[in-house]
Parts: C-alpha cells; structure tokens; sequence
C-alpha cells in the first residue's frame, strides 16, 4: 500500500501576478512524496467568499500574509500532520472544525485553500499520478470530457481600473472540436483584436488578466469591436466563435440600480435586465456571467427568464462556490450555470460539493481561476478530473494564464483517444 500519511507541512509566502504577497503550502507525505499548491485573489469578490487573511498594516499594502502562514505552522500543521492525504474529506473537516468560523475568517482561506489544494497534489503525487488522474478515480480509464476554454479578449470593470463598467469580454468556441482546436482559434481572435486596437490608436497594454486595455467610448463598444474581431478572424460569430461576458454587476449595482459610470446611464432594477437582453439580442453573445449585483436575486431571475434560451446565465458573486446558494438559486430560476473557485470556498472538498450541486440542479459547470494568480495550475486539474463544462482563466497573455491553458493541453495530449470534447453542447441552442 502506498502510504499517504502527512509528515509535514511548510508554508511559505509567495508573489502573486499582481506584485501581491500570497500563501504556499507545501506537504510532504510520509514516504517523500511532495504536494505544493498557492492561492490565488480576486478582485471583484462576492461578500459570501472564504476570507482571505491579510496582515494590515503598512507593508505591502496592508496585503502580507504572515498571519496566514502562522495560522499553517501554528495550527494547521500539527493537526493535520499524521492524517491521511488521500482522503481528502476528512482532512477538510479537520480545517473547517479547526477554523470554526463560517467563512475562514480565523486561520484565513488563504491558508485553508493552499493547504487543501496542496494535501491533494500530495495524494496524487504520493500515487504516481498527476492531479487530474486522482481526481477523476474510477472514471479516469474511460473517455474524459475536456472543459470548453473561456478566454477573455478585453480586461474590464476592477480588473482595469473601472475604465469601462463591464469586466470581461471573453470568447468560447463552440464548433472547435478539441481543446488545442480551441485554443488557436483564440489565439487568432485575441491577436485580430489587438491589432484592431492598435489601428484606432487604442492600444494601451493590457488589463489584469492579460486582455487588451479597454480603451472603448462605451461599455457597447466592446462587445462591437470583439465581433469585429470574431469575423476579421475568419469565424463565423456566434456559430464558431461567440462572445462571452462577466458582466460583474456587483461593482456597479446596489439595491436593485446599476449606474455605468462610462456610459452616464443608470438603469433600475427592469431596465437593466432589458439592456442585459437587448445586447444578448444584438451581439453574438451565449455567456453572460453576474448580470445582477449579488444581492439581486429577483434581478438575476428576471434576466435568466429572459435570456436562458438564448446563453447560460452563470452565477458567481452571486453564487460564491456554495452548494447551499446553487441550490437555493436552482430553485429559483435565478441561474442556469455556477462558476466555481477553489477559493471562495476554502476547501476542495466544499468546491467539489458546490460543482456537484450545480450539476445535480442542472447547471453548467465551469471552474475557474481568480484575477491574482500564480504559476500554479490545480484548476487545469480540477476541471479535467471534475470533467467541468468549462474552464476559465482569464486571457491569452501572462504566463499565469498561459500555464493553466497549456497545462490543459499536456492532459489533453495525455489522453489521446480518450479525450472528448463537446463545446456546442455546453451552450444553449447548441447541439447535443
Ligand atoms: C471573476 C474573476 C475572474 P476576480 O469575477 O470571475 O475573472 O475575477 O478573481 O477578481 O473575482
Ligand atoms: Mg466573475
């Protein structure tokens, strides 16, 4: 028997994409084997989130992580160490019981994300597997389903300084037929646009996710100018390539109204569902993502009740990773698809429990990584060994994004015959 028994945990403080301090959990398993993982930040984050520990202070920001890393040495260690890596459920049990607030906000999801992500890597690794493998178990021999990329063309909303209301204008590719196939015809989009940009003199550098700068008039501008790019590229838009949107309206909506800043326009509750469909209406849209601010449920109803036969409505500050609120918003009709982060939750076994209640109601699944990333790849694993409809990442630039996509193309490669990939399927209208 392979033995898994954690001997040892070291953390360690790490930089993030954004220059920030982050939290890296190492675990090393009885017989040598080692599991790291890191984790990530957002940016636009739903009030419902796993609480990330930071220092305060003048360092940094007020953004060290030091008491997060204590919190590791101090407690987390010494009651996991002796526990099995290889199941997972209990070892998460142990740093829920052990952080005893409802959020992490004691030991820090930073600190219980890490740890959690890295006692997984320890197990896979400990077994000669990599991650996804582990993941997937029993179901790793047969054919493996390869999440469909959504890759952000232009950063947006808090990810470039609020230069344009919405945050991310992305493309999927439903008529790819495996993930490499959709990776260069992403490739090719992201480059059109850039070179669109530059042609009106807009092109500034990019955002905090590797899309170009937003430098539009108005929010509509955007979705236009990525069309242009969809078609200039030679794709039919909508069919081969469509366009996907984090629309983020938390940032921007409070109480029922939404106020875009660029466009000087402030829409009500009703009217702000009706610009959400109109555009859906007008652009090759089959994606829209936190339409409504997460305290508007009624709002979120209402858009999925118009737009639902048209593009998935996925719920993320709305949703936060909880299997609780998937399903309460399942019973709802208040969305038709969950993203799901490691980090909003805090445990992979609470992730996990979230991605199966957004596929037990119905919902798409896609798992996605945070605006504050690293070179760390576990979502890449996650979404193959989950087998998720979806994986997003941000955009097609930065070697944060890039080592996600590309480790996603090693397991792809990996699995040879046994990869499938069904991108139409994933969206509405799209064929089975
Ligand atoms: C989101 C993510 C990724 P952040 O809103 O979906 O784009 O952003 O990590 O800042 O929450
Ligand atoms: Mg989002």
């Amino acid at each position: 028997m392979t033995d898994t028994t954690i001997r040892r945990i070291h953390a360690r403080r790490v930089w993030d994409s954004r220059g920030r301090p982050t939290v890296e959990a190492e675990v090393t398993t009885a017989r040598g084997a080692v599991g790291r993982a890191i984790a990530p930040a957002g940016a636009s984050t739903g009030s419902g989130e796993a609480v990330d520990r930071r220092d305060g202070g003048k360092a940094f920001g007020g953004l060290d992580v030091q008491h997060a890393l204590g919190a590791i040495r101090t407690e987390i260690a010494p009651a996991l160490a002796g526990m099995d890596a290889a199941d997972q459920a209990a070892v998460d049990r142990r740093l829920i019981a052990l952080d005893g607030t409802g959020n992490k906000s004691r030991l820090g999801g930073n600190a219980t994300i890490a740890v959690s992500m890295a006692v997984a890597h320890a197990a896979a690794a400990a077994h000669d597997m990599p991650l996804w493998r582990w993941l997937a178990g029993s179901a790793a021999d047969g054919p493996i389903v390869m999440p469909v990329p959504e890759i952000q063309i232009f950063g947006g909303g808090a990810h470039a300084d609020a230069r344009v209301d919405l945050q991310d204008f992305m493309v999927v590719c439903p008529a790819a037929t495996t993930f490499a196939q959709a990776l260069d015809w992403t490739a090719e989009v992201y480059r059109t646009a850039g070179a669109i940009m530059a042609e009106g003199g807009r092109r500034q550098g990019v955002a905090d996710e590797g899309g170009w700068w937003p430098a539009f008039a108005d929010n509509e501008e955007a979705m236009a100018t990525l069309t242009q790019a969809i078609e200039r590229a030679g794709f039919r838009a909508g069919e081969e390539v469509a366009i996907a949107l984090d629309v983020a309206a938390t940032q921007f909506g409070r109480d029922g109204a939404y106020r875009l800043r660029l466009d000087e326009r402030s829409y009500d509750r009703g009217e702000w569902a009706a610009r959400v469909a109109e555009w859906v209406g007008r652009y090759p849209i089959v994606s829209v993502e936190d339409p409504m601010a997460e305290d508007d449920p009624e709002g979120m109803a209402a858009v999925t009740a118009a737009i639902a036969d048209r593009a998935l409505v996925v719920g993320d500050d709305f949703l936060v990773t909880n299997a609780g609120r998937i399903q309460a918003a399942a019973a709802a009709k208040a969305c038709t698809a969950a993203l799901i982060k490691p980090n909003q939750a805090g445990t992979l076994t609470e992730t996990k429990a979230a991605l199966d209640a957004a596929r037990a109601a119905g919902m798409r699944t896609i798992v996605s990584a945070r605006s504050g990333e690293t070179e760390d790849v576990t979502v890449a694993h996650l979404a193959v060994g989950w087998q998720a409809d979806q994986l997003k990442v941000g955009s097609f630039a930065r070697s944060e994004r890039m080592a996600k996509w590309n480790e996603a193309l090693r397991i792809e490669e990996a699995l040879g015959e046994r990869a499938r990939f069904r991108a139409a399927r994933v969206f509405p209208g799209g064929r089975a």
